[in-house]
């Protein structure tokens, strides 16, 4: 169920077939017998059992630790650059402490399913023997957050993991959100999540199930306080149903210097397990790579005075400039950490310039409305019928009911604590101005159906007369484009349908036909676009359906004869696939027009 979208029956959030909580977990601890944590670069340089203990060691240095992203198609670019990476940077006097690696998301299938399906942006490893090249490639910590843990391939790369010596796995955030295309299969999914997290607690080293919150419900929870919230539930159930450790990440939906630090003093004063990384506000990227400098500034000076103020252990994370046009290359890794190195040099200046008590305000309401939220959670649950003490059982419910319902039962609103969200999410408040403006400019015209400049004050309803009906729906887990599609028609009196997120595209074709949808539109960002449209395309033909199709956000892809595994742009073969490619909302407008005329016309 998207964001916004009207709210369907409510699922059913227990699963009869799912085996108890214990018995995965069980499982889980005998699997550790034959897979032990293995060493690697990392641990051999600095002398420490797991990467948990290098950054207790590092923050009472007072040190600030540094995250890189990194993933390409290719294993042997990866690991030459993650070496090459290493290397310049410390020959400039700094360091990368930890590396995330952004794995494909095909990688998230079991293994036997991976080879078939389409492959996305990020790099695939085949086996252990990959992962140890990548947790040897440099003497930085191997971060495997995406696609492992929250997906039903999770034992097989979690094992892989162990065994090549990484001490940070995760992403418990994406076991609540990500769907992967053509798998529906949620009990297999938490399954196979809560037997790796079993393997993760029965090792003898520290090993921190990372949660990035951004990839969970932080990043469509209309109040921030709720996602403190599940910081309180996702801990619940890591460290006190499983045993293991929790280290959380936000960021990406975090454009406020006051919202960042006051987030990060929350989540320090909730747990004293370090953090992984604070995300780069990754959503504020929107223009051009000079100016992206600004947003990795204001972003990353807040951080830093932050982590001086109150180490967390977390690394702080410089996003290169070009993170809103395709994954980044080498050299623009490289000068975001050198940028931040000297960022580093003049944020203890800052220290004394931040409002603490702010900070510490905003703090407190964060802390008090996420332990409100995560106790109505725990409660309400049980409540229907939910054995909460059994974490697998409490998993599934929870990635169920979804971000929309969670707000809506256990959310400060629904408890009466507030008429609005304690702490509005700055993404959704973004969105909507978006959204409101550009209905504002274009309702004239999409009302009297020829161009602006000749329809000034003609009512925006009379679209409507028309009635025609766009249904909306995504190719991955980016909801936000989808989310200010909707709401921008929405604004401007045209009727929209909600074709779901991470939706499979004959089942958005065939919503449109049960709605009887005049255009379909899609967002996409993690390029598959060409593939997707011409799978609908052919959904549409197949069907007989004559209906235009509309796509924006992300329209690259990596040609399967790339040899240098960055995206190219596929802006002309989408157009020429049959749909029209938009690069922004204003592109609707031709489209919508149309549709519009072809209502009106006499059959
Ligand atoms: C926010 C974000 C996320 C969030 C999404 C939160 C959510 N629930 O929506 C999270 C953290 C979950 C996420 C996850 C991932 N992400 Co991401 N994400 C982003 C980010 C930062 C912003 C995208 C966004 O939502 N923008 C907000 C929208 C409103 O703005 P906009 O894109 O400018 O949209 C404009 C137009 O495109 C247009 N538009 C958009 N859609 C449509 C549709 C129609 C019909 C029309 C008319 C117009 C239109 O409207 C807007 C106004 O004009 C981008 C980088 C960036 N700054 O763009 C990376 C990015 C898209 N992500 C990327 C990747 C790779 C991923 C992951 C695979 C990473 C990983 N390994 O896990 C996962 C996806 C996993 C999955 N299961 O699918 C890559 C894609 C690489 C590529 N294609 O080249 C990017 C570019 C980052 C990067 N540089 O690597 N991501």
């Amino acid at each position: 169920m998207s964001l916004g979208a009207a709210s369907p029956a409510v699922p059913t959030l227990t699963a009869p077939a799912l085996r108890p909580g214990a018995d995965l977990l069980a499982e889980g601890r005998a699997m550790a017998r034959d897979w032990r944590l293995g060493r690697c670069l990392f641990l051999d340089a600095e002398g420490v059992p797991s990467e948990a203990a290098y950054k207790r060691r590092t923050a009472r240095e007072g040190r600030i630790m540094r995250h890189a992203h990194i993933g390409f198609r290719s294993v042997e670019r990866t690991v030459g650059a993650m070496a090459d990476l290493a290397d310049k940077v410390a020959r400039r006097g700094a360091r990368i402490d930890r590396f995330g690696v952004t794995l494909d998301w095909t990688m998230g299938y079991p293994q036997e399913r991976r080879a078939a399906a389409t492959r996305g942006t990020g790099i695939v490893l085949a086996g252990p023997e990959d992962f140890a090249r990548i947790t040897n490639a440099a003497p930085a910590a191997p971060h495997f957050g995406d696609f492992m843990l929250g997906l039903p391939g999770a034992v097989e790369n979690v094992r892989a993991a162990i065994a090549a010596g990484a001490t940070a796995i995760g992403n418990l955030g994406q076991y609540f959100t990500f769907r992967l295309p053509h798998w529906d299969d949620d009990v297999a999914t938490t399954e196979a999540t809560v037997i790796a997290l079993g393997l993760i607690a029965a090792q003898d080293a520290e090993i921190l199930v990372h949660s990035n919150l951004d990839d969970g419900f932080a990043g469509l929870f209309m109040d921030m306080a709720s996602a403190v919230g599940m910081v309180i539930v996702e801990k619940h159930i890591v460290e006190d149903l499983i045993g293991a450790k929790a280290s959380f990440c936000f960021g990406h939906h975090f454009s406020h210097p006051l919202s960042r630090a006051a987030f990060q003093a929350a989540v320090a004063r909730l747990t004293d397990t370090p953090g992984t990384m604070i995300f780069g506000n990754t959503v504020a990227y929107r223009a051009e790579p000079a100016a992206n400098y600004a947003s990795l500034a204001s972003y990353l000076l807040a951080d830093i005075v932050a982590l001086m103020r109150r180490p967390s252990g977390h690394a702080i994370n410089p996003v290169p400039v070009t993170e809103n046009v395709r994954i980044p290359d080498v050299d623009e890794i490289l000068d975001a950490q050198l940028f931040a190195d000297r960022l580093v040099a003049h944020a203890a200046d800052h220290v004394a310039a931040v409002d603490a008590a702010a900070i510490e305000a905003l703090a407190d309401t964060l802390v008090a409305g996420g332990k409100a939220f995560a106790a109505r959670a725990l409660a309400g649950l049980a409540e229907r019928g939910v054995d909460t003490a059994d974490p697998a059982a409490l998993m599934l419910a929870i990635r169920r009911a979804g971000p929309k319902r969670m707000e809506a039962w256990f959310g400060a609103a629904a408890a009466g604590d507030a008429a609005r969200p304690l702490v509005p999410a700055e993404w959704a408040e973004e969105l909507d101005r978006m959204a409101r403006d550009w209905a504002v400019r274009q309702a004239p015209a999409l009302a009297a159906g020829v161009a602006p400049e000749a329809s000034a004050g003609v009512a925006p309803d009379a679209v409507a007369g028309r009635a025609v009906t766009v249904i909306v729906g995504t190719t991955d887990v980016h909801e936000h484009g989808a989310y200010l599609v909707r709401r921008a028609l929405e604004q401007a009196g045209i009727g929209t349908v909600d074709g779901g997120v991470a939706v499979d595209p004959e089942a958005l074709v065939e919503a449109a036909r049960a709605a009887a949808a005049d255009i379909v539109a899609i967002s996409t960002y993690n390029g598959v676009g060409l593939s997707y449209v011409r799978e609908v395309m052919a959904a549409l033909a197949a069907r007989g359906m004559d209906c235009p199709v509309m796509i924006g956000g992300k329209l690259n892809g990596i040609p399967d004869a790339s040899n240098s595994s960055l995206p190219v742009d596929l802006t002309d073969e989408i157009r020429a696939a049959g749909a029209v490619p938009c690069a922004d909302l204003d592109d609707m407008v031709p489209v919508i027009l149309t549709a519009a005329s072809r209502r009106s016309a006499p059959a």
